[in-house]
């Protein structure tokens, strides 16, 4: 069976260094159509892919899926249209809560997702420490400790992900949001049309209450049903006291905090000395 792989991350996350690990001499480099934004493709070395043929494409540094600079666009439709098998989310450990900010908008597309939670040696090294096993449940992906610069955990990262495309069924996320937020998102599921797949509906209810332009311009929904999404954004809106974007990032920042605040222990404080 041929693999495909979407290599995710945030900017400085270490994507390249994994990129070039995983492929090595493998990479075709071009361009993404209509952009002069770089793609790189490249086959997995054989003995990290145990004979399957994989395919890795490595999207560009995000930090988010919202539709406002070319890479963010180029990221997003290549995950919501062209169906990779798997993404490797590339997180650097070492700044967790806010490399989760794209995760958890990656676990909504419907494509699964396999975290390598990189920089492991620099975990190590500063003492910090992460429930890995308890991150892993809460947000329903398998995690691989990484070290793309020290090469440790690459053929567990290949193995799990080749594992997780195989899988036919896709585990959606629980609940991210509060109540009402996670209320409009049901709704506005049942208001999308036929052509959004069943596992792709909840990344595209929560881009129709964000009102995201291109999402608008692309998906089209009947009057009523456009007039009941803009029902629910100002209601919600009204609410918060704020704009719908805003409320959905806090929210989402809310949840990291809340599952980071379990699960990792930061670097133990420098004590000073004072003289
Ligand atoms: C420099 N562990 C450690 N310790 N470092 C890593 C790891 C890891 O697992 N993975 C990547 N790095 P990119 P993006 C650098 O270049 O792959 C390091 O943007 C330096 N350079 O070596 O470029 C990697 O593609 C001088 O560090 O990331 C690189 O995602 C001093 O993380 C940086 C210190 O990796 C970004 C580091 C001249």
């Amino acid at each position: 069976m041929a693999i495909t792989i979407a290599l995710a991350g945030n900017p400085n996350c270490g994507k390249t260094t994994m990129f070039n690990a995983l492929t090595g001499a493998n990479q075709y480099v071009g361009n993404w159509p209509g952009v002069t934004v770089e793609k790189k493709e490249g086959k997995v070395k054989s003995k990290k892919a145990k004979g399957e043929e994989i395919t890795v494409t490595d999207l560009p540094g995000i930090y988010s899926l919202s539709p406002y600079t070319l890479e963010e666009v180029v990221s997003r439709d290549y995950v919501l249209n062209e169906n990779p098998d798997v993404i490797i989310d590339l997180v650097d450990a070492t700044n967790i809560e806010r490399n989760l900010y794209l995760t958890t908008q990656l676990i909504e597309t419907g494509v699964p997702v396999v975290i390598a939670l990189n920089m492991a040696d620099l975990v190590a090294k500063r003492g910090i420490k992460i429930d890995v096993k308890r991150l892993s449940m809460l947000l329903g992906c398998p995690i691989i400790e990484t070290s793309a610069l020290k090469q440790t955990g690459l053929t567990d990262l290949i193995d799990e992900a080749v594992k997780v495309a195989k899988q036919k069924e896709v585990k959606l996320p629980g609940e991210i949001f509060s109540k009402d937020l996670e209320a409009a998102v049901d709704e506005v599921k049942n208001l999308l049309p036929i052509s959004i797949s069943e596992d792709k509906k909840r990344w595209y209810a929560v881009k129709f209450l964000e009102n995201d332009s291109k999402v608008v311009e692309n998906v089209k929904l009947s009057g009523a049903a456009s007039a009941t999404v803009a029902d629910h954004r100002k209601k919600l809106e009204e609410k918060h006291d704020d704009d719908m974007e805003s409320i959905v990032t806090d929210e989402r920042y809310k949840y990291i905090q809340k599952i980071v605040g379990t699960t990792v222990q930061k670097e133990k404080q420098k004590l000073t000395t004072s003289d």
